[in-house]
């Protein structure tokens, strides 16, 4: 039977690989033309640079640039030569945040260069202060000018980065910010683009599966540091002795400051406690006795504010929300705070009508909502760094977070340099995030790539065969990395259909996504959910660790019904998510069930997405309930199987 099965797998694997491989459009001319290369006049962003999100309070200042800027695309790739930088001629008005493919009737598939400015005054109190830019997230490569002097560039969307601009502000007057940003898809770019034999046959040719939306899709910031002596970083690592909460704090300095205090408070109590620096660094801990332990029932915050100086005269101050919870594994459990914890949610995306992938808090605020009325406690940051105030909000409402990087669609065959480029902007996605994250207690776990991809995948359909050592490598130096950064967190990648599972040895917990009866098995759900028993088993069996299925779901559309559970109607989703959460919660060893998705979502244009969208969503994009959110409430806040009873609430 399980060969039989196992057989059947592979012919529709092989069925499945080549209607991927067929049509497969070469853009690559198309991506190189348009190629931007950084210069010695614009050094590189430093990951360190956004470890502490801009705030406002005594010593501090930030001014939010959101708004309406100038935009101007730049197909032939012109405007640096024709020094667009001092100043935009016939352009045209653009929301910041947002992306222009959604804003615009005429550009949506446009995703070469193209151009934003705004003036912005600042004010002459900020003197004799530092002052900074923060963008939230340029999708992918952006170069800044300040006044029409080169700042500097950075490569990598979905995640912020900051330059010190200090010495180009015109004080108390306007300043003019140009901002070039290009998001053309390329085999060597992460996420990867335009790759020969790629995974996806789709317009724009992303080897991913969510449209690549394109330009400034974060909130842009000033901000000022105090000039002789600032915070630069804090880390913040918990644990517990007996009923005591340890809060270890680590601050980072610039200049002459050798001293500073922590002022911890909660629960009606505050705690002080005094910190001397050696060279830049100061560590000190701080005891809570009868600590109040953060989790999804009680994500209790407290407050941390870090001061530099004296009592007397503050030079520098940064606040914190510090969340004690302690997160580890053992081969068959997640444990948060030494207690067994199962995640359930969701896999999502950042993505909405009309703003794309840009901010949209409101968007934001009922995805939280929705996602707790489902009962669910965790999600995935599929397959993206999201929001810094997404992260907050997790915080405070309690969600377990798998915080992933933008690394999707890597794959490791074919020409070395582009590897070699991509392992980079991998490694630079990990750094920068962890420091951007790395004090949420919500992040459980960071995942340092979606589905890396083998070059042939019928290979190692079963395990076994010949393993290439190069992704494995590729993928123990990301996990390593780290490891390296932060010891107090889980480390997975997640795992495409079918991919060996020697790849998966370096996660703590072994993260898969799963279609069986969907992609393969087509419409066959008796026989997917068969193989994906097997297939849990044998990884169990042979990696000894917790397993987590992180995606697994089918297209639905919306009033769609059958009296037969067939394809795409909604009443084959219900049975296709009951069945895989019945296997999942019957093995002692599975930790966590992420629904795909949370919410209809945009991709390309494509043959298995129609009008280019994931239809995966137990929402609609728009947020409406389908039967399968009604049937997931039930089951995970009600603990009963009956969706048909909640339909129509
Ligand atoms: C996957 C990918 C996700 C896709 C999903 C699907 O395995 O991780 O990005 O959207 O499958 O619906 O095909």
């Amino acid at each position: 039977m399980a060969d039989a099965l196992t057989g059947n797998v592979m012919r529709n694997q092989l069925k499945f690989c080549k209607v991927m491989k067929l049509k497969i459009i070469s853009l690559l001319s198309l991506a190189f033309l348009h190629t931007v290369q950084a210069e010695v006049s614009f050094p590189r962003a430093n990951a360190t640079d956004i470890a502490l999100f801009p705030q406002q309070n005594e010593v501090r200042n930030r001014m939010d640039l959101s708004g309406v800027w100038k935009f101007k695309t730049d197909p032939e790739n012109a405007g640096e030569e024709e020094r667009w930088f001092d100043g935009l001629r016939d352009s045209r008005s653009i929301a910041v945040p947002g992306c222009w493919n959604e804003q615009f009737t005429d550009i949506r598939n446009y995703l070469g260069v193209s151009w934003y400015e705004t003036d912005t005054y600042v004010p002459e109190s900020w003197q004799g202060e530092r002052v900074f830019i923060r963008v939230g997230s340029a999708n992918y490569a952006a170069r800044l000018w300040i006044n029409g002097a080169p700042l500097g560039c950075h490569e990598g969307g979905h995640i912020p980065f900051a330059f010190e601009i200090t010495s180009f502000v015109r004080w108390g007057q306007d300043n003019r910010i140009a901002i070039q940003v290009e998001n053309l898809l390329k085999p060597d770019r992460v996420p990867t683009g335009n790759v020969p034999g790629g995974q996806f046959n789709s317009f724009p040719s992303a080897n991913f599966d969510f449209f690549p939306y394109a330009g400034l899709n974060r909130a842009v910031w000033l901000y000022t540091l105090p000039r002789e002596r600032s915070i630069k970083d804090i880390t913040v690592r918990t644990n517990f002795e007996g009923e005591t909460g340890i809060v270890e704090v680590e601050v980072e300095k610039e200049g002459t400051a050798s001293r500073g205090r922590l002022v911890l408070s909660g629960e009606g109590r505050q705690i002080e406690l005094p910190i001397q620096f050696e060279g830049d660094r100061a560590k000190e801990v701080i005891r809570i006795p009868n600590v109040r332990r953060w989790c999804p029932q009680d994500p209790y915050l407290y407050s941390l504010s870090v001061f530099l100086g004296s009592e007397e005269k503050t030079l520098d101050h940064y606040f914190l929300n510090v969340g004690v919870r302690t997160i580890s594994v053992t081969s068959r459990q997640i444990l948060l705070n030494g207690e067994p914890v199962f995640l359930r949610g969701f896999g999502k995306h950042i993505d909405f009508p009309i703003f794309g992938r840009a901010t949209a808090n409101p968007v934001m605020i009922k995805d939280f909502e929705l996602m707790k009325w489902t009962g669910a406690n965790s999600f995935r940051t599929s397959h993206y760094p999201y929001d810094e105030e997404f992260m907050d909000l997790a915080d405070r409402e309690g969600f377990l977070v798998i915080d992933e990087t933008p690394s999707v669609g890597l794959y490791f065959h074919g020409d070395e340099d582009a590897l070699e480029a991509r392992q980079k902007m991998s490694k630079q996605y990990i750094r920068e995030l962890i420091a951007r994250d790395k004090n949420h207690p919500s992040v459980i776990m960071w995942c340092v790539a979606n589905e890396p991809f083998p070059k042939d995948i019928k290979m190692s359909a079963v395990g076994g065969g010949e393993v290439d050592p190069k992704p494995i490598q590729c993928l123990e130096e990301l996990t390593g990395l780290v490891r390296s950064l932060d010891s107090t967190r889980l480390v997975t990648l997640v795992g495409v259909m079918s991919g060996p599972l020697e790849w998966l040895a370096s996660c703590d917990v072994v993260c898969i996504n799963r279609y069986w009866g969907w992609y393969t098995n087509t419409g066959q759900l008796e026989n997917g959910v068969k193989i994906l028993e097997m297939e849990l088993d044998g990884l169990h069996r042979k990696l000894n660790k917790p397993v987590m299925l992180t995606e697994f779901g089918a297209d639905t559309m919306s009033g769609f019904h059958g009296v037969d559970s067939e394809m795409y109607t909604e009443e084959f989703q219900v049975d296709f998510i009951r069945s895989y959460l019945n296997v999942a919660e019957s093995k002692d060893f599975v930790v966590g069930t992420h629904v795909w998705n949370f919410a209809d979502f945009r991709t390309g244009q494509g043959l298995i997405r129609f009008m280019g969208m994931n239809l995966k969503g137990v929402f609609t994009r728009d947020r409406e309930p389908k039967m399968a959110a009604h049937f997931l409430r039930s089951r995970w806040l009600e603990g009963s199987d009956d969706s048909s009873a909640h339909e129509h609430k």
